[in-house]
């Protein structure tokens, strides 16, 4: 690597994250490791290239190779998620979203969406995003008693407050959305509705979770969770929403495409083609499902009772540990995951009584069952005894771990 002589510094840091991933049981639900050629196609020349516009419609010569690749990107996410048009170049979730805001809407209009504290994102609303400073926002949560979402309270405040859009989608929600319900509530107030599926549209492409697409007039993600491609963003629409939702993504929210992004997303997308997607998507749901009961039966609380995604949320509180102890202690161990707050929480956000766990990284690893069950015993025995020799007995067992399941890209 030429790097190493060039940067020693940054070398270093690279090689010692690469130590990092290849030491430690990545458990939180927002990751993965991306793949050799997701890794090579985001690290080629393509982050040269200026190629502001759309293929074929370029404000810059020499255009042809990123033009195959954005088109390459398009078409596949058009076949992957059945949608009727893609715009692949948004830098991130938040990028896709500002810009489908923006399209559909007017500043200072009524967007309703789940609030962070039961599971949304802040892009859905928060008062500090650019989502709540520049609309006017309707919040909708979770029901205190099982912590899913009520619908006939979503109904209610939506045709209460007649919302121009409804974003649904979340990021620490464990069971599935109903969309085919979101879209009934969107028609009754006369709403729009987009879907956020950054951290489910893996599940979603391998058919583990209801389809927002049908339902929906937008729909946003990221690429780079369960969907495990590089780091971006992507909005999918209906065609009637096509120029506006281009041009919204520029030029209106952005300026030159991050073409060796847009390469290894049109790359991530024929992997979520190929057969052995679907396989690694049930295996990450069905790690998930026994990871949460193997919690269960050793007496740990989960928000929503389990999961019917790829990831879990626990709730701390009866075992007397915050999120953040939680979160400090499994590092200690080599377990990464990350605090986060439970619908209601009576901890603030940098503290939480809760603790998200995900598996898509493990899967991508080669874990199964089996290992699940043996993680949540050693994160059991360290949120319940909190002391250095349990730390020290789990760290020597997710060793074992990651020297028997070692990270192939
Ligand atoms: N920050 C991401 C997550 O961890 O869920 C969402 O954007």
């Amino acid at each position: 690597m030429k790097i190493k002589k060039r940067d020693p510094e940054v070398y270093r840091a690279i090689k010692k994250e690469e130590e990092r991933e290849n030491t430690t049981l990545e458990m939180i639900a927002s990751e993965n490791y991306a793949p050799a050629e997701i890794l090579e196609a985001s690290g080629s020349c393509m982050t040269d290239k200026y190629a502001e516009g759309y293929p074929g419609k370029r404000y810059y010569g020499g255009c042809e190779n990123v033009d195959t690749v954005e088109t390459l990107a398009i078409e596949r996410a058009k076949k992957l998620f059945g949608c009727e048009h893609a715009n692949v170049q948004p830098h991130s979730g938040s990028q896709a979203n500002i810009a489908a805001y923006l399209a559909l809407l007017k500043i200072g209009a009524k967007i309703m969406g789940m609030d962070l504290s039961c599971g949304g994102h802040l892009t859905h609303g928060h008062p500090l995003n650019f989502s709540g400073r520049n609309f006017k926002i309707i919040p909708y949560g979770v029901r205190k008693e099982d912590q899913l979402i009520d619908y006939s309270e979503v109904k209610e405040i939506a045709m209460r407050e007649k919302p121009d859009l409804i974003v649904t989608g979340a990021s620490a929600y464990p069971a599935k959305i109903d969309f085919e319900k979101f879209s009934e509530i969107a028609s009754s107030c006369g709403a729009l509705l987009l879907a956020d599926i950054a951290h489910i549209a893996g599940l979603v492409a391998a058919g583990l979770h209801p389809d927002p697409v049908p339902y929906c007039d937008v729909v946003t993600t990221t690429t780079h969770k369960t969907l495990r491609g590089p780091r971006g963003g992507m909005i999918m629409c209906r065609e009637k929403y096509a120029a506006d939702i281009d041009r919204s993504v520029f030029p209106g929210n952005q300026g030159g495409p991050l073409m060796h992004v847009i390469a290894a997303k049109a790359v991530c997308f024929k992997n979520a083609l190929a057969d052995d997607f679907k396989n690694y998507a049930s295996g990450v749901a069905e790690n998930a499902r026994a990871l949460a009961e193997a919690l269960k039966s050793q007496g740990v609380t989960l928000v929503t009772g389990g999961t019917e995604t790829h990831l879990l949320l626990l709730d701390l509180r009866p075992l007397g540990i915050t999120g953040k102890e939680a979160e400090a202690l499994l590092q200690a161990a080599g377990i990464i995951a990350n605090k986060n707050s439970i619908p209601y929480d009576p901890e603030k956000p940098l503290v939480t009584s809760g603790l998200r766990l995900g598996t898509p990284a493990l899967t991508t690893r080669g874990m199964g069952v089996r290992e699940m069950e043996l993680i949540a015993l050693l994160i059991t025995d360290i949120i319940k005894k909190k002391d250095d020799k349990t730390v020290l007995y789990a760290a020597g067992e997710v060793k074992k771990l990651c020297r028997k399941f070692p990270l192939k890209r």
